[in-house]
């Protein structure tokens, strides 16, 4: 199984790391840490050097309780970190929900969409199909703003599954090929920790709609609640949870610290390939 992202033709025969920049103010790791244009720059080749196979930048925080970013203020954010980095050899990916944002990105050099809408937006599907670029199709219950009030399912795993067999589906019938999909289960996303807790035991029957999975479990907030730390110190709870994702049949972690998960990977590889 191979990825393709524009240019890129990524492998899937060993996990692959996104690591997370976030050009935001709020976000709920690292809000503000790397909002100015250069720290943002820095930040995302230092991620390439550790071993990062896909960065994604996200410009508007999704977090629980976050509030909407506007079009004008996601493009001056993301622009000038695409044009700076376009010659970087892996696939920069663009965490938005926007349709303009979408477009504007891929013309500026990405080569894969990440929506937590699933590209459900008025136009969204077209402007991906339109391109070439990979797209990661996520489930969410809700808006950010509300979401986290009380989520309730009759079946997670089933409407989560059956949510991402439809929009894969409605993707593909818009002239998004296969090869260029990845499904999202969306943790924390409108989700209790038992739900996210559940999907991450039952990640094999989302893998077997046949795209591969990203799991987004670094410093979320239900590790949070499970260790007692605050997002700072979440690293050990995420190095678990990644490794529990791999081992449920995840093919790309997005996470914000690569290195210390590219050595978790390591131990796990080993450990498949003995
Ligand atoms: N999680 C976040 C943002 N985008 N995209 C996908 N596909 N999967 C995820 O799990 C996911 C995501 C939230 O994390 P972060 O970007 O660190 O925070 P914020 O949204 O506050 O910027």
């Amino acid at each position: 199984m191979t990825l393709r992202c524009g240019r890129f033709d990524l492998p899937l025969g060993r996990p692959l790391l996104m690591g997370v920049v976030n050009i935001t103010p709020d976000s709920f790791s690292d809000g503000g840490a790397f909002l100015d244009r250069d720290a943002a720059i820095a930040h995302a080749r230092s991620l390439a050097a550790d071993g990062a196979d896909i960065l994604d930048f996200g410009a508007e925080s999704t977090r629980p309780g976050a509030s909407a970013t506007s079009e004008a203020d996601e493009l001056a954010r993301l622009l000038p970190v695409l044009d700076a980095l376009r010659d970087l050899p892996v696939p920069l990916s663009v965490d938005t929900r926007k349709p303009v944002v979408m477009r504007e990105a891929i013309a500026a050099g990405a080569s894969m969409i990440n929506d937590i809408e699933a590209l459900a937006l008025p136009g969204a599907l077209a402007a991906v199909a339109a391109s070439d670029c990979g797209v990661c199709l996520m489930h969410k219950k809700g808006d950010p703003a509300t979401m986290q009030d009380e989520p309730r399912y009759d079946d997670v795993v089933a409407e989560v599954r059956a949510f991402l067999a439809g929009r894969a589906g409605a993707a593909v019938a818009a002239g998004v090929s296969r090869e260029r999909i990845v499904l999202d289960p969306g943790f924390g996303f409108g989700k209790t920790d038992a739900h996210n807790l559940r999907l991450l035991r039952a990640l094999g029957s989302i893998a077997d709609l046949g795209f591969p999975v990203l799991a987004g479990w670094s410093r979320k907030s239900t590790l949070g609640r499970l260790t007692g730390r605050p997002a700072q110190e979440r690293l050990p709870a995420s190095l678990a949870a990644a490794l529990l994702a791999v081992v449920g049949g995840a093919k790309i972690l997005r996470v914000h610290d690569v290195r210390e998960t590219r050595d978790a990977l390591r131990v796990w590889e080993a450990w498949a390939a003995s």
